[in-house]
């Protein structure tokens, strides 16, 4: 019997900063098991970075660090395309064309155009307000079927199905509309100096953040100094409790246990010892990885080999689509 074809999923990360275990936790970490189910693409999201200032040598080290960072999590490559955004052109190339079946007025609601533009106010540039229809010709590209997304990309999702109707509207089937990906989503952690926001690899604060590279030493410190309440009590409630909550969610994903049980274990021990713990659990998480990374890392010949080659099967599978939509719009073929 013929095997099933896989629907195709889509994600990624942007090179905006070193990845914290909020990336790891709430994304990475379940990327693993999905090519059981789906062809998977995972783009390391460079031309998206771009939006906001980058040190160029720096930059370039963070995407390559973030590529490894992906095999060294467990990311079989020869199992998920995971690729550089800025090495398969077509990305580029259908953003253009589709940014001319896009509304400014659509683009104006955006509320993550809001809020990035009122943090990098001195360089509120036109990617920036541009960034769904690239994100859009992400996923599109690829026919994706379903988008892992937190809740403050959902938008965007809607906006690239509005976009994708609108053109197949217009020139039949071309697009794949995709769904937001309704499975296990992983745990949302929140920033451990100001638990109300949520933790992200370019906040300026370093100790808001546990970054994956951490050593066991610093993870600890940073654990030990996370904003808590003065009640003493490990008891989650995220409205009058909000940074031991996030400590509980945190304890929780990475022992994969249940919060109620996490309660019950720290019952009268108080934060000290609660904190100790969490800081344990995430750097015996970490360690492992850290280790298989350094390994990676070192080996170039095998980096470059599988970086090669997924760049390869990106373009292959997204220039299809792209031809089909020059096609379409009535560009004329190349000739080579
Ligand atoms: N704190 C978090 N908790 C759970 N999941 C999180 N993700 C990010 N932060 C948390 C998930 O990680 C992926 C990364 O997506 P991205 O690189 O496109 O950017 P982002 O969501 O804006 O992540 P950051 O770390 O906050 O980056 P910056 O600082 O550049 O804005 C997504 O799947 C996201 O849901």
């Amino acid at each position: 019997m013929a095997e099933e074809k896989k629907k195709i999923l889509y994600s990624g990360m942007q090179a905006t900063g070193d990845l914290t275990i909020g990336n790891y936790l709430g994304a990475l970490r379940n990327w693993m098991t999905l090519n059981e189910e789906y062809e998977c693409f995972f783009g390391v999201m460079d031309l998206h970075s771009l939006t906001v200032r980058q040190n160029p040598a720096e930059f370039r080290q963070r995407a390559r660090n973030l590529f490894a960072l992906y095999v060294a999590a467990g990311l079989d490559p020869e199992k998920n395309c995971i690729y550089f955004q800025s090495h398969v052109s077509t990305h580029a190339q259908l953003s253009w064309i589709l940014s001319c079946y896009t509304y400014m007025g659509e683009l104006n609601r955006m509320t993550q155009f809001k809020d990035k533009s009122s943090k990098h106010a001195d360089n509120i540039n036109a990617g920036l307000y541009t960034y769904p229809v690239l994100m859009a010709s992400d996923i599109l590209l690829f026919q994706a079927d379903v988008v892992p997304v937190g809740k403050d990309q959902l938008q965007h999702l809607e906006i690239t199905r509005d976009i994708a109707q609108r053109f197949n509207g217009i020139y039949g089937d071309v697009f794949t509309i995709p769904e937001p990906y309704t499975g296990k989503i992983g745990a949302r952690v929140m920033s451990l100096q100001d638990p109300t926001k949520k933790m992200s690899k370019s906040d300026e604060n370093t100790n808001a953040s546990v970054y994956l590279m951490d050593d066991a030493d610093t993870i600890r410190r940073k654990f030990k100094r996370a904003v808590t309440d003065s009640d003493a009590e490990v008891r989650y409630d995220v409205v009058n409790k909000p940074g031991v909550s996030n400590l509980i969610d945190i304890y929780s994903a990475t022992c994969g246990k249940d919060i109620k049980d996490v309660e019950k274990e720290f019952e009268g021990r108080g934060y000290g010892d609660f904190k100790m713990a969490v800081g344990d659990a995430v750097a015996n998480m970490l360690t492992p990885m850290q280790e298989r990374y350094e390994e990676i890392r070192k080996d170039k010949e095998y980096l470059d080999r599988v970086i090669r080659a997924n760049d390869e099967k990106a373009f292959y599978f997204s220039n299809k689509t792209l031809r089909k939509v020059k096609k379409k719009v009535g560009l004329t073929e190349e000739i080579r």
